[in-house]
């Protein structure tokens, strides 16, 4: 038994006061046992076992549906070291003010302590991490999520480096919930939440928040990113990592269809939400997906938008927080089929089909692992990860930003990155559809002050010479009646393959202000209902939308003083003057 790993247990079982602890080992009859259990205290429902085998249904606290930034702290010695963009709590001052939260909350409760890796078993960047935990609903999840149990302690051994996270449902108060990370410590607390981001410890908390600063230290990069691969026609895989804000279509791209204008063209998932990558000894950038499963988004996933995440959930599944009909079957808006008759609404309300109650939560949830899905990648658990091509940045804009254009090199690429602005979603409690400024999609996720973030990127792109190149998209433009001129979807494979036939030097473009934007008839559109009117409207770069972007970008740098790393500032200055503002 690992000491240090007993010892802080022991710590936490001391304070919390749980009726029992209970070592998670990760086998089949154990996490039966704890659906048994949840039925019981009500944490789940059992789904309609012909239709959906082994799938388990969860409403949550209907004030507890998303991540909450607000109540989300670094938690590291010097305030500068979160940065503007942070929430800041001392050290001292969450131990006087959360750590007594914890004390005796899982009282009359079991506590469960998760051991589980991130990333492919044995593969040298996967990290091992532990979850202390109340909730059966997480256990349910990290055992999708991550590669939990025995195998786990066995790759952690003796050793200390691990992320020790401390989770508790406490009393579910959002006066009362925080969200907790000491990245000099690489721990976590998360108290009064169930919610996914808000309660997995592996995945935001550890996988992007805590792992960004151990990347910082060792010279990686842990990144709110997809990973696909695509095949062409001539059976050539390519891979590509992108970034997206939450709930912008992350997992319908690494799991897209082609579209039947494409034939021979095949899409492989490696990763829908976090990416890990590493220089492999040839100096390429390695991505490997820490996630062992997908925890997406349920509305508007149907047959025809996302048929392989469909697919993936038909069993061995958890829904949360969607319709949940007298069948034992999910529903969602979005689904692609009529309303049931006889359903309850994600609070458990009847659901009235002429009422403005929504069957399910916007951010409501499903969780499936990812060997069932249909297009993951024969390389996902590679232990070396897959090369890096492109990175893709790209955000919810309604207008200003092309449907696609690559930056001028790797420093211009990360000026585009930091400068990445996306209307919110119900991902995050708050607000849905203005405009915020979401670098690299990592604004509520980088765990340490994000203009040493953004040095850290560009100090990255000096030690190869073989570093992806780095493109910007937008798939939602909007036209004046505010319809979106960009099919989206499948037919997104017609903006990578332009992005591939960049990186392999073809690929026709004209320079602009911005980058490199196609030129009329690069993007293959044959057979869409999009018109050349249309698509130059799609591609156009408008001086005066770009005006206000710019200085709303400049804007945004300010708040980082003078840790703002000089190369962007560089950039920006460029940027303008290439548009003689
Ligand atoms: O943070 S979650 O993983 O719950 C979802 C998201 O915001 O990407
Ligand atoms: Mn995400």
């Amino acid at each position: 038994m690992n000491q240090d790993l007993k010892q802080w247990v022991d710590s936490c079982a001391a304070h919390c006061q749980p009726d029992r602890v209970v070592w998670l080992d990760g086998s089949e009859e154990e996490i039966q046992r704890v659906y048994e259990d949840s039925v019981a205290d009500g944490t789940f429902v059992k789904m309609n076992e012909e239709t959906y085998p082994n799938c388990w249904y969860h409403r949550s606290d209907p004030s507890d549906v998303a991540r909450v930034e607000h109540l989300t702290f670094i938690c590291s010695e010097k305030e500068d070291d979160a940065g503007p963009t942070n929430n800041w709590m001392a050290p001292g001052d969450a131990k006087k003010k959360v750590w007594p939260l914890f004390e005796g909350a899982m009282k009359g409760r079991t506590m469960y302590v998760i051991p589980y890796v991130m990333g492919p078993l044995g593969s040298p960047i996967s990290k091992v991490g532990v979850e202390i935990t109340d909730s059966k609903y997480v256990v349910a999840n990290m055992r999708i999520m991550t590669r939990m149990g025995k195998a786990a302690l066995d790759q952690l051994g003796d050793s200390t480096d691990y992320c020790k996270g401390l989770h508790s449902l406490g009393d579910l108060s959002p006066d009362r919930r925080f969200i907790l990370h000491f990245p000099e410590d690489r721990e976590i607390w998360s108290v009064g939440s169930g919610y996914g981001g808000n309660a997995l410890l592996g995945k935001k908390c550890y996988a992007l928040r805590i792992a960004s600063v151990m990347a910082r230290d060792q010279g990686w990069l842990a990144e709110h990113m997809l990973i696909v691969g695509i095949e062409n026609p001539a059976g050539e895989t390519r891979y590509v990592a992108a970034a997206f804000p939450s709930a912008c279509g992350k997992t319908n791209l690494a799991m897209l269809v082609p579209p039947a204008s494409m034939p021979g063209w095949k899409v492989w998932t490696v990763g829908d939400d976090i990416a890990w990558m590493k220089f492999g000894p040839d100096g390429q950038l390695y991505a490997i997906n820490p996630e062992n499963g997908f925890f997406g988004v349920a509305p508007g996933t149907s047959t025809k938008t996302n048929p392989n995440a469909f697919k993936t959930v038909q069993k061995n599944s958890l829904f949360t927080n969607v319709g949940f009909t007298d069948d034992g079957e999910p529903w969602w808006e979005g689904m692609g089929t009529e309303p049931p008759a006889n359903m309850t609404t994600w609070k458990g309300a009847p659901y009235d089909p002429k009422g403005s109650e929504k069957a399910a939560h916007p951010n409501s949830r499903f969780t499936g692992p990812a060997s069932q899905c249909p297009c993951i990648s024969p390389e996902w658990e590679n232990p070396k990860g897959v090369p890096i091509s492109a990175i893709l940045f790209g955000g919810r804009r309604a207008s200003t930003n092309p449907l696609v254009f690559e930056s001028f090199g790797w420093d211009h690429g990360v000026f585009v990155g930091a400068a990445v602005g996306s209307e919110t979603t119900a991902a995050a409690i708050g607000k849905v559809g203005v405009v915020r400024r979401d670098p690299m999609a990592m604004l509520p996720f980088c765990g340490y002050n994000m203009a040493d973030y953004w040095k850290h990127w560009i100090e990255t792109g000096k030690k190869s010479d073989k570093m992806p190149r780095i493109f910007h998209v937008n798939w939602f433009r909007q036209d004046a009646d505010g319809n979106y001129m960009w099919p989206g979807f499948g037919e997104n494979l017609r903006v990578l393959a332009w992005v591939l036939d960049r990186c392999s030097g073809k690929g026709e473009a004209v320079e602009t202000p911005i980058g490199h934007v196609p030129t009329p008839g690069a993007i293959d559109t044959s057979g869409l209902d999009v018109d050349p009117k249309t698509m130059d409207q799609l591609l156009s770069v408008k001086k005066d939308e770009w005006k206000a972007e710019l200085d709303d970008q400049a804007e945004f740098f300010t708040k980082f003083g003078d840790r703002l790393p000089s190369e962007l500032q560089d950039q920006l200055n460029q940027a303008r003057s290439r548009f003689g503002f």
